[in-house]
C-alpha cells in the first residue's frame, strides 16, 4: 500500500515537472523574434544605431498595438562591425536564435555574405541600406531592399557632373569596399566617354591621412573629386583636400550624407554634392514617423526611416502570411504593396524596390539640402 502511494506521488511529481518544462518551452516561443544587424560599434556605429532605432521604433509600435499573430515581438540586435566575416557569424547566431526575419545588414560588404546564411535557412532579409547591385542579383528569393541601388545613384551622379556641372575631367577615389568601389565604378561607367577619369585610386578604410593620394591627384588638375565610401573617410578626405589647396567640387553618395560627415570635415564640407533619396520631411506619409522618432531618439539619420519601413514590411508580411515560416513571408513580400513612411513600395522578382528616385543634395551652413532632381525623380 505504502509503495503504491510512493509510486503515485512520484507519478504526480513527474507529471507536474513535465508540465512545468513544457510550459517553460512554450513560453520561450511566445515572442516573434526579429533580428537587426549592422555596425553597432566602431567608426560606423552612428549608421548602425540609426538602423537599430528605426527597427526598434516600428516594433515598439507593433507591441503597443498587441504584437503580431497574438505574440509580442522581440528585437535581437547584433553588431557585425561592418566586417564580412563577423556578418556571417552574426547571421548564424540570429538564425540559431530562431528569428522570423532580419532587418539588415547595413553595409553591402556585410549583407552580401550574410545573405547566403539567411538564404540557406529560408529566412527573409530586408536591408534598409545596402545599395550594391550584387545583393539582389544572386537569384535569392528571400532577399529584399527598401533602398535603391548604386547603378541608379551612380547614374544620377554622372548625369549631374556631365550635364549640369558640365565638367570633363574628374578624379575618383574609393575605399576598396563592395559599396565604395562598386559605387565609384558605377559612376565611372555611367559617365561613359562624356567625362574623362584622369585619376582613379583606392584608399584603405580606417586610414587617417590621405595627403599623399590627394597631392598626386592635385597634380593632374581634375575638375571634381568623386568619392565612393563612407562619411568617416569622406570627411577626412575633403578636409585634407582643402588644407592642400585643392578647391574643386567634392561629390559622393549615400554613405557620406550624414551629420557625422559635417562634424568630421567642418567648413570643408560646404558645397559638397551627395546623392540620396528626396527629403522625407516633404512626405505626408513620413510625418508621424519623424515626430515619433525625434521624441524617442532625437534627429533621425538618413537610414532610420528605411529601417522603420523595413521592419513594418516584415511584420505586415508575417501578419498577412499568418505564420513565421520564412518562405511564406518572402512570397507575401514579393506580392505586397506596402504603404509606409516612405510612401508606396513594391518589389520585383529580385527583391529590388520598383521605384528609387535619387537626387543630388548639397551641404550649406553645415546642413544638407536638396539641390538637383533628375526629371524622373522630380515627377
Ligand atoms: N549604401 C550606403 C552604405 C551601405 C552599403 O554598404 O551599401
Amino acid at each position: 500500500m505504502k509503495n503504491r502511494y510512493t509510486l503515485l506521488s512520484l507519478g504526480i511529481i513527474f507529471l507536474l515537472l513535465s508540465m512545468f518544462i513544457l510550459n517553460s518551452c512554450a513560453k520561450k516561443e511566445e515572442t516573434i523574434k526579429i533580428g537587426v544587424a549592422g555596425p553597432m560599434t566602431g567608426d560606423q556605429s552612428k549608421m548602425g544605431m540609426d538602423v537599430k532605432n528605426g527597427a526598434e521604433l516600428a516594433i515598439k509600435e507593433w507591441n503597443q498595438r498587441g504584437g503580431a499573430l497574438g505574440k509580442k515581438i522581440e528585437l535581437l540586435v547584433e553588431d557585425d562591425q561592418h566586417d564580412p566575416k563577423q556578418a556571417v557569424a552574426v547571421a548564424n547566431k540570429l538564425v540559431n536564435a530562431g528569428i522570423a526575419g532580419v532587418i539588415g545588414h547595413f553595409n553591402s560588404s556585410a549583407s552580401i555574405p550574410a545573405s547566403s546564411v539567411y538564404n540557406k535557412a529560408k529566412i527573409p532579409m530586408i536591408t534598409p541600406a545596402s545599395t550594391n547591385p550584387q545583393f539582389t542579383e544572386q537569384g535569392f528569393t528571400n532577399v529584399f531592399r527598401v533602398c535603391g541601388r548604386d547603378d541608379q545613384q551612380g547614374l544620377v551622379a554622372a548625369t549631374f557632373v556631365a550635364n549640369i556641372l558640365k565638367l570633363r575631367k574628374v578624379a575618383v577615389i574609393h575605399d576598396k569596399t563592395t559599396y565604395g568601389q562598386g559605387l565609384a565604378d558605377e559612376f565611372v561607367k555611367a559617365m561613359g566617354n562624356k567625362v574623362e577619369v584622369i585619376y582613379y585610386s583606392g584608399i584603405i578604410q580606417g586610414d587617417k591621412d590621405f595627403r599623399a593620394v590627394l597631392t598626386a591627384l592635385k597634380g593632374r588638375k581634375p575638375q571634381l573629386l568623386y568619392f565612393g565610401g563612407i562619411y568617416t573617410e569622406g570627411g577626412l578626405l575633403i578636409k585634407q583636400a582643402r588644407e592642400l589647396g585643392l578647391n574643386i567640387p567634392f561629390m559622393s553618395g549615400d554613405g557620406v550624407i550624414d551629420a557625422k560627415f559635417v562634424e568630421i570635415a567642418g567648413p570643408a564640407s560646404e558645397g559638397s554634392y551627395l546623392t540620396f533619396s528626396p527629403d522625407p520631411a516633404h512626405l505626408p506619409s513620413a510625418k508621424d514617423f519623424l515626430t515619433s522618432y525625434r521624441s524617442n531618439y532625437g534627429e533621425p539619420g538618413p537610414y532610420s526611416i528605411y529601417s522603420y519601413d523595413a521592419a513594418n514590411v516584415m511584420l505586415n508580411a508575417i501578419t498577412t502570411a499568418q505564420t513565421i515560416e520564412g518562405e511564406k513571408i518572402s512570397t507575401v513580400i514579393h506580392a505586397m504593396k506596402h504603404s509606409g513612411a516612405l510612401g508606396e513600395m513594391q518589389w520585383d522578382k529580385k527583391g529590388d524596390v520598383l521605384k528609387s528616385p535619387y537626387i543630388v543634395w548639397t551641404t550649406r551652413n553645415g546642413k544638407f539640402e536638396e539641390h538637383w532632381k533628375p526629371v524622373e525623380a522630380a515627377q
